[in-house]
């Protein structure tokens, strides 16, 4: 098969082709939506010929790859990455032109898929888009959500949450294979048999569904190369015969097709704090079983040896969602394939490896064992197993350390009886890494530093990145555009090149096209959030920005509070509004439904948002706007036109964070802790170009050790006592000092997060901000250096990290 030809005119053609042959319209009839359907079916019949090659190249080849697990993907938009990746952004324009339609139009239209959650979900994407652009073979699998993850709206400043139908007005780029469905099975019982005098297990179900695959073209970037996202998508089996639902009749009949079509209905919105709900268990073991599946019978050749599967495969289990996994393959080799438990163990042992995206203990997945057993009792019994075996070794090597064995062992007995995640995944894992240097450094030292000592050689780091098509070329073309002209083609590719952009920070010249480029960037913010959002924004304001899942550890408040005190400097005179420098504050945050203090604390932002904005005294130089549901689409605008990044996490906390990466690289200053990546930018920035503020890790631990009463910090800062005393007053909610007392006492009694302690640090260092700011040029020459130096945070280079330290999948040309 060939590729229609990349000319203007084929493109026509093709494109009226699929308006009226797929989608069944003429032009003259059609709606935006069919025009947008069949630009996008036009874009992938190019992709498709290379699409199909790859699969049959990586079939023949026979080279290990790798299978990226993750319950999440984050994409974004299609379209425009598509564009970009094939070269035909200029082309389809022109041909749309030819039509009478506007690209920029129907680029509006897309929903983006928004499977994911928040950094996890949207690193698993960046990955994707790499491993492409790299060449390594590799299938990305997931579960394709029927709703992502919810649409926040706001009704009085409060948040309110609607469903996500991404997939109502069509679905241009998944490909669905009934035919290739796996059928995947739950509950039942166990039972031994004699097989000619060797005794086995077998695993006897109650009930299944089957996963249907869609796939998804994931394009390298102007390489050629397409590889695939698979995402599962739950059906009844035609014979459900699951017993309690067996009554024979009609309607018993829908309601069992609805009980399996519910595995993939929705994305569960935690994320830091899981639920244990079996529905989440029952998604987690249905997209890795169909996914370890479709690896050995539709990947693998007839007839392959299993012996030698890790010389094909190394499954990458993208936190412990998908570490049901382990004993599935166990299942699998042993009960399916009758291979040994020892030489099954060994091949399972090299065919996974872990990435841990967490420090909050209370993010650390376990699954009760009465839910286990019930949904999945053979896993149950082969993880006991695997836990018997592995504290055996751990008695033989430390001795009968009973602490040690119960804080090692892989089935915990508080507060009820079960199975830990994240020490299964390290124990059966060939490698665990953290996402950044500190994070991987303290799950070493601490969280997980039993198993390091157990392990040596086990635990390595892979700090996270980002891809710079989306969040450089897509988002930001204008300095996609300036950096080309300055360093030549091929830093898309090559992020460090990106190097070569110190030496033009001397350039005057440079730095006011840079320097337009930001004013550019912000004015196209405005008209988007006018547009979308009726919101107003200066834009000769200081554009602060504070984006990313709103949590206590993150430390939103920290900023609300910093906001309360300019604030209430202007109106209690201390500072004259004149001597404020103007700046607008950003909030892009979604909380999880069921976690009050997160909601409580976007309804304050709101509440000093309405007070903050109309008082005529701060001469409209203080401004707080949380355009609602931030998602991939609006940070593609957003980040573009940053002045100041806040990453004010408290340390020890944020594994990594990937929004502080794609910030620095697009010219925006960080303000921040010494905290996951932060850390890394600032030692490759240079502590001139980065305000730092805050405790560090160990003067948190010290700051504990010693007794942490936040009372106290409130008692000795006058400007602190201020800003509290004015929010439990009632000023930002009407006079009801109700509305947010819980907030004012959780800090002044509680502040696990430790707000309070890093306050006065950091009004001082955003008081540097504003001076900074004060000398435009100064300012620009620092954003040049941060996107100079930041090209370490490319996605391709966490890529190649993981090949050369975890992987050894060399890519394939
Ligand atoms: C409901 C259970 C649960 C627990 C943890 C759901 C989701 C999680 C994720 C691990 C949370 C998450 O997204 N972690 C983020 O991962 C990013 C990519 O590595 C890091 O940059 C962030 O610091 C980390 O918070």
């Amino acid at each position: 098969m060939t590729s229609p030809p990349a000319s203007v005119d084929g493109f026509v053609k093709q494109f009226l082709q699929n308006l009226n042959f797929d989608i069944g319209v003429s032009l003259s009839e059609s709606s935006k939506n069919d025009q947008y359907l069949a630009l996008a079916g036009t874009v992938r019949d190019y992709l498709m010929a290379r699409w199909l090659d790859d699969q049959r190249r990586q079939g023949d080849l026979q080279a290990k790859g790798v299978c990226y697990l993750s319950a999440e993907y984050l994409l974004g938009r299609q379209l425009d990455n598509n564009l970009l990746a094939s070269r035909l952004t200029d082309i389809a324009s022109d041909a749309l032109a030819q039509c009478g339609i506007d690209l920029d139009e129907l680029r509006q239209l897309e929903v983006e898929p928004g499977l994911g959650n928040g950094g996890l979900g949207r690193l698993a994407a960046c990955f994707i888009d790499s491993l492409a652009t790299i060449g390594v073979p590799s299938i990305g699998y997931g579960i394709r959500y029927e709703y992502g993850i919810f649409r926040q709206t706001f009704e009085d400043g409060q948040q309110v949450e609607q469903p996500d139908a991404w997939l109502a007005l069509g679905s241009p780029w998944e490909f669905p294979h009934p035919e290739a469905a796996q059928q995947i099975s739950f509950g039942g019982h166990t039972e031994t048999y004699d097989d000619d005098g060797v005794t086995r297990s077998r695993w006897i179900p109650g009930w299944n569904v089957q996963a249907v695959p869609y796939n998804y073209m994931v394009p390298g970037y102007h390489n050629g190369r397409v590889n695939t996202l698979r995402l599962w998508s739950a059906v009844a089996t035609s014979a459900f015969d699951l017993r309690i639902f067996n009554s024979g009749d009609y309607e018993e009949a829908v309601r069992a097709q609805t009980f399996a079509e519910n595995i993939s209905k929705v994305l569960y919105p935690e994320d830091s704090t899981p639920q244990g709900k079996e529905l989440r268990l029952q998604q987690q073991y249905f997209f890795v079983a169909a996914s370890i599946g479709d690896f050995l019978e539709n990947v693998l050749a007839d007839g392959y040896d299993l012996a030698k599967l890790p010389e094909r495969v190394i499954f990458q289990l993208n936190d412990t969602h998908p570490v049901i996994a382990v004993p599935e393959l166990m299942r699998v080799l042993v009960d399916d394939k009758h291979m040994e438990w020892d030489a099954a163990w060994a091949i399972t042992q090299q065919c996974f490896a872990y990435t841990c995206h967490t420090l909050l203990p209370e993010a650390l997945e376990v699954w009760p064992v009465d839910l286990l057993g019930r949904l999945l009792p053979r896993h149950l019994e082969i993880i006991y197993r695997i836990n018997d075996d592995f504290l055996e070794e751990v008695r033989e090597r430390f001795g009968d350390d009973e602490l040690r064995i119960r804080a090692m062992s892989i089935v915990g007995e508080h507060p009820f009886r079960s199975v830990r995640m994240a020490h299964l995944a390290t124990v059966a894992g060939s490698k665990v890494n953290g996402v950044a240097e500190l994070h991987s450094q303290l799950l070493r030292d601490k969280v997980l530093h039993d198993f390091d000592e157990f392990f040596p050689g086990k635990f390595t780091n892979v700090t996270n990145g980002v891809t710079p098509r989306r969040f450089i070329r897509l988002a930001n073309p204008d300095l996609a555009g300036l950096i080309t002209e300055a360093l030549g083609a091929g830093w898309t590719v090559d992020l460090e090149r990106l190097r070569g952009l110190e030496a033009f920070a001397a350039d005057p010249e440079f730095r006011e096209r840079f320097a337009a480029v930001k004013a550019g960037n912000k004015r196209r913010l405005a008209a988007v959030l006018r547009e979308r959002d009726g919101l107003d924004v200066s834009e000769d304001h200081l554009l602060d920005v504070m984006v990313k899942r709103l949590h206590e550890y993150k430390r939103q408040m920290l900023q609300l509070l910093h906001i309360v005190t300019q604030y209430d400097r202007v109106v209690s005179g201390r500072v004259a509004a004149s001597d404020i420098t103007p700046r607008t504050f950003l909030f892009g945050a979604k909380a999880a439904p069921g976690y009050a203090m997160a909601k409580s604390i976007i309804h304050l932002i709101n509440a000093v948002g309405e007070v903050v904005n109309d008082d005529p005294r701060v001469e409209g130089r203080l401004k707080v706007l949380f355009p609602p549901n931030y998602n991939v689409t609006l940070a593609e605008r957003v980040i573009p036109a940053a002045d100041l990044s806040e990453q004010i996490s408290l340390a020890g906390k944020e594994a990594s964070g990937t929004g502080n990466m794609k910030f620095a690289l697009n010219g925006a200053l960080t303000i921040g802790t010494d905290d996951g990546a932060n850390v890394e930018i600032r030692e490759l920035v240079g502590d001139e170009n980065f305000f730092l503020f805050g405790m560090s890790e160990p003067e948190v631990e010290a700051q504990w050790a010693k007794g942490y009463r936040p009372a106290e910090f409130y008692q000795a800062d006058a400007e602190l006592r201020s800003a509290m005393d004015l929010i439990a007053s009632g000023a930002f909610s009407g006079g009801d000092r109700s509305v947010f007392e819980p907030i004012v006492s959780n800090l002044l009694y509680d502040d696990r997060f430790m707000v309070l302690a890093d306050y006065g640090s950091y009004i001082r260092a955003q008081a540097k901000v504003d001076a900074a700011y004060a000398d435009p040029d100064a300012w620009t020459r620092s954003a040049i250096l941060n996107v100079a130096r930041t090209g370490f945070f490319s996605s391709d280079r966490s890529i190649r990290d993981y090949i050369d330290r975890i992987w050894h999948t060399p890519p394939v040309s």
